[in-house]
C-alpha cells in the first residue's frame, strides 16, 4: 500500500446465509472506502468455528460470502477479499494480544453474554476471547476505520484499547482504527420482534430477509412483518416496526423519513408493507444473478480466494514480524 494510504478492514462470518442486516449495515458500505482506500474485507471462518459448524455448510458458505463480497460490488482487483484461516497470521497475532488482554474486559461483551446464554452447552474459550482475533484481524493491517454495525462497536473499541495499550509499552507498533457505521441501516431489526437485532443465526427464517430470498419470499416476509395496532406510518418512538420498515425502504429508495411519511399518507401499513418488499427485492435482484454466476464457478473464486490470501498476507507478515522484534522473539533471517 500507498505509504499515506488510509486502510479499510472488515469481515462477516460465514454461519449461515447473509441477511440484509449484513448487507445494510455492513456489506454495503464496504465498497465506499473501495476507491480512496487500501480495502481487505474477510470471510472470518475461525470466528464462525466459536459455536459448532457443521464443516460441509461451513466450507459452502466461505464460498457463498465471498461470492456475496463479489455480487455486492466489491471487485477483488480493487479490494483484498480472501478468507481469514488462509492467512495464518491472524492466529498467530491473536495469542500475542491475548497476552495483551484482560480477563475482566472480555467479560464485560455483550455479544459474549448473548452467545453464552444462547450456546450454555458450549461456552468455550474461543467464544470469551473472540474480541482478540478480531482486534488481531484488524490491527493486522494497520487499519485506520472498520465499517460495521453498531453490534461490533463494542469490540472495535476494545480493539483500540488494545493497541493503545500495546504502544505504550512498545511504541508506534499498531494504527489505532476507527468503527465507521453508517447513518441510516447500522441496527436493522428482526421482523418478528422488533426490539431484537435481525441476526442470521435467528432460528425463525420469518423473522430475517436474506440476501438470497426470491422476490414472493421477501414480499410475504414483509407482509407479516410485526407493527402495531396504529394505521399511521410515522416514524416515532414505541414503533420500532414501522420504524424499522421505515428504515429499511429509506436504505433502499435514498428516501428521507418525512418524505415517506407523505408517500404513504392516507394509506394503510398493508400498501407500505408491499412497497418496502418490493423495493428490496428490486435491489436484491442483480446482487442475486451476479452471484448465482459466480457460484457457478468454483475455479474462479477459488482464484480469487488464493490471490486475496497472498495479497493479505504479505501485509499482514509485515506487522507480525514488527510485533515479534518488538516482543524480542528471535527471528531468523
Ligand atoms: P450471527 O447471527 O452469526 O451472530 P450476524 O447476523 O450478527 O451473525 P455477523 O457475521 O456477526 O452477522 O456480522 C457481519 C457484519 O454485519 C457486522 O459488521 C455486523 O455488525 C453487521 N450486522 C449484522 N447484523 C446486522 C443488523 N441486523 N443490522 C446492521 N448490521 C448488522
Ligand atoms: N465480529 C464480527 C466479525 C468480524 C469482524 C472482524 C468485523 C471478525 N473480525 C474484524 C470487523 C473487523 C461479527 O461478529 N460481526
Amino acid at each position: 500500500m500507498l505509504q499515506d494510504q488510509k486502510v479499510s478492514f472488515s469481515g462477516v462470518q460465514p454461519s449461515g446465509n447473509l441477511t440484509i442486516g449484513n448487507y445494510l449495515g455492513a456489506i454495503r458500505n464496504f465498497s465506499t472506502f473501495s476507491e480512496q482506500y487500501k480495502c481487505f474485507y474477510c470471510v472470518v471462518d475461525s470466528h464462525a468455528i466459536t459455536v459448532r459448524q457443521v464443516p460441509a455448510d461451513l466450507r459452502r458458505r466461505t464460498y457463498e460470502t465471498l461470492a456475496l463480497y463479489m455480487a455486492c460490488g466489491l471487485d477483488p482487483e480493487k479490494n483484498t477479499l480472501y478468507v481469514q484461516s488462509q492467512v495464518s497470521a491472524h492466529a498467530e497475532l491473536a495469542w500475542m494480544l491475548n497476552c495483551f488482554t484482560m480477563f475482566g474486559e472480555l467479560s464485560r461483551m455483550t455479544q459474549f453474554k448473548d452467545k453464552s446464554a444462547k450456546h450454555a452447552d458450549n461456552i468455550n474459550a474461543g467464544l470469551f476471547t473472540y474480541p482478540v482475533l478480531m482486534a488481531a484481524d484488524i490491527l493486522l493491517y494497520q487499519t485506520d476505520v472498520v465499517p460495521v454495525g453498531i453490534d461490533q462497536k463494542q469490540h472495535v473499541e476494545l480493539c483500540r484499547d488494545i493497541a493503545t495499550r500495546f504502544n505504550a509499552l512498545y511504541p508506534d507498533t499498531f494504527t489505532i482504527p476507527e468503527p465507521i457505521m453508517a447513518s441510516s441501516g447500522k441496527k436493522i431489526m428482526s421482523l418478528a420482534d422488533p426490539t431484537k437485532k435481525m441476526s442470521k443465526s435467528d432460528e425463525n427464517t420469518n423473522a430475517v430477509v436474506y440476501i438470497l430470498d426470491d422476490k414472493d419470499t421477501i414480499i410475504r416476509k414483509f407482509k407479516r412483518a410485526v407493527t402495531d395496532s396504529d394505521t399511521v406510518v410515522r416514524y416515532a418512538e414505541g414503533k420500532d416496526g414501522i420504524n424499522n420498515l421505515m428504515t429499511i425502504y429509506s436504505c433502499y429508495t435514498g428516501k428521507e423519513f418525512d418524505e415517506i411519511e407523505r408517500e404513504f399518507d392516507g394509506r394503510g401499513y398493508g400498501d407500505f408493507k408491499l412497497a418496502v418488499g418490493e423495493a428490496c427485492a428490486d435491489a436484491l435482484a442483480p446482487v442475486q444473478a451476479r452471484f448465482r454466476e459466480l457460484m457457478a464457478d468454483k475455479a474462479y473464486l477459488e482464484e480469487m480466494m488464493k490471490k486475496g490470501a497472498a495479497e493479505a498476507s504479505y501485509y499482514a507478515r509485515k506487522t507480525l514480524s514488527k510485533v515479534q522484534r518488538k516482543l524480542g522473539f528471535v527471528q531468523l533471517k
